[in-house]
């Protein structure tokens, strides 16, 4: 049975705004939302929160509060799709049928797939601003170290916001250097990447930092196995050529940023491309062989930056071509692939990296993109949370411009 006319899988920050906008554009519309937790998180400012520049409690709330008007909240998990039969089946088996499907349940850290991890998070200095849960153990650690050594780790993408493993370094660091510690503090990169940013315009102004900061940066380094008791890390070095090396590091801090995949019930399913994430027009955000099927999100199979401000023109562009779709007609809108990460290069400044597919620039202000300012740290630390959950989860799109 055709249970619901739009049935949206996650109720995170691609779901929510998805519903917004498909319910701001046709009120009359039977949507329903499946999500499991009762907390919908704003991740984006975890990274203030381990720098001690943002309320934790501020980052949560309950899911009924941001659901929107007009949509019903299903508390459950999805287990798998049958796209053929439009239904989703549930992990108890039961089976929810649908007009039009949109994937938006995320992306999934993958601690075990760092050997200790899991096990080390929150003691002797192993931490993340990845998980609600350590964020804060973050500032917390920062604070106390006053000499030794700061390991900053960054694994093979995708990650959702690329930037948010260099963010913490830079707060780290800014704090050090201005309570006159950092000169005593050995602070390393390991990047499993070959690139500091990939956008090569952004590269240079970054670097000026990494000079500042005195940091070691290490390319073609991921993070394998740790243990906090012993506070070891071990690391895989490949050389240009490909070739192998482990290396053992001790360490005071070490932030991690863990490896992130699909969900393992989305990469198994019929809707997968080859590397797990949801197959998709680029442009129109249409599965390429269920017409109505749709995704947004960090489980997108598109080339953008996995960000919350993908989302914000996302959202617009699938909810225009979904409605297309049940009406019968083409999909018309297009989405150009923009991302933003703003890297906080200091504590009350940020570089505001804004760009769409091919990394071509798309700055929103009229301003030198590459420039550090105080009005994007102001940008992301106050306005932006406001922005996020008064506009983007309502379906206001001012911002947005119209999709096209
Ligand atoms: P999520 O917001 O993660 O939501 C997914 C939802 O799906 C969850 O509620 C989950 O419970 C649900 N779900 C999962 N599995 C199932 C299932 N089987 N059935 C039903 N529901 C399910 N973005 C920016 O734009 N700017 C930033 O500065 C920024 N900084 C970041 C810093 C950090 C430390 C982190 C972690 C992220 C940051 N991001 C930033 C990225 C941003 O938070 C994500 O891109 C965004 O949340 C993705 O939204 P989503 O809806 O795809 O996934
Ligand atoms: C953004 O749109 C967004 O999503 C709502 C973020 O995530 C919270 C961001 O961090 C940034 C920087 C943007 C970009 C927004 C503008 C207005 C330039």
């Amino acid at each position: 049975a055709n249970d619901w006319d739009v049935l949206i899988i996650g109720g995170g920050a691609g779901g929510l705004a998805a519903a917004a906008s498909l319910l701001k554009r046709r009120p009359s519309l039977n949507v329903a939302v499946v999500e499991p937790r009762d907390t919908h998180y704003y991740q984006p400012a975890w990274t203030l929160v381990g720098a001690g520049a943002f309320r934790r409690r501020d980052t949560a709330r309950p899911m009924t509060q941001v659901m929107p008007r007009g949509s019903k909240w299903i508390r459950a998990r999805v287990a798998g799709f049958d796209p053929e039969r439009n239904q989703v089946i549930l992990d108890d088996g039961d089976r929810l049928g649908y007009r039009a499907l949109i994937v938006a349940p995320g992306l999934e850290l993958n601690l075990d797939a760092v050997e200790g991890l899991r096990d080390s998070l929150g003691h002797n200095g192993v931490t993340s601003n990845y998980l609600f849960e350590h964020a804060p153990y973050t500032w917390e650690c920062v604070q106390n170290l006053k000499h030794g050594r700061a390991l900053f780790t960054q694994p093979p993408m995708p990650i959702k916001c690329a930037g948010a493993p260099q963010k913490a370094l830079y707060l780290s660091c800014h704090h050090w250097e201005q309570r006159g510690v950092l000169k005593n503090i050995d602070v390393h990169f390991h990047n499993a990447g070959e690139a500091l940013f990939g956008v090569a315009d952004f590269v240079p102004p970054l670097m000026e930092y990494i000079r500042r900061y005195n940091a070691t940066l290490n390319f073609r380094s991921t993070l394998q196995a740790v243990d906090a008791g012993h506070r070891k890390a071990w690391f895989v070095d490949r050389d240009q050529d490909g070739n192998a090396r482990e290396r053992e590091e001790s360490f005071d801090l070490l932030h991690v940023t863990p490896p992130q995949k699909a969900p393992a019930f989305v990469a198994d399913s019929p809707l997968a491309n080859s590397a797990g994430w949801v197959d998709l027009d680029p442009a129109s955000l249409q599965h390429p062989r269920f017409a109505n099927v749709f995704a947004l999100g960090d489980v997108a199979g598109t080339s953008n930056a996995k960000t919350a401000a993908a989302i914000r023109k996302q959202a617009p562009v699938l909810a225009e071509n979904l409605l297309s779709v049940l009406d019968g007609r083409p999909p018309s809108a297009a989405y150009d692939g923009y991302g933003a990460c703003p890297l906080t290069v200091e504590k009350g400044k940020v570089i505001l990296a804004e760009f769409g597919y091919q990394g071509v620039l798309q700055p929103t202000f009229p301003l030198a993109p590459t420039q550090a300012r105080s009005l994007y740290w102001w940008l992301k630390a106050k306005a932006m949370p406001r922005i996020y959950f008064d506009l983007m989860l309502k379906g206001h799109e001012w911002l947005t411009g119209p999709a096209k």
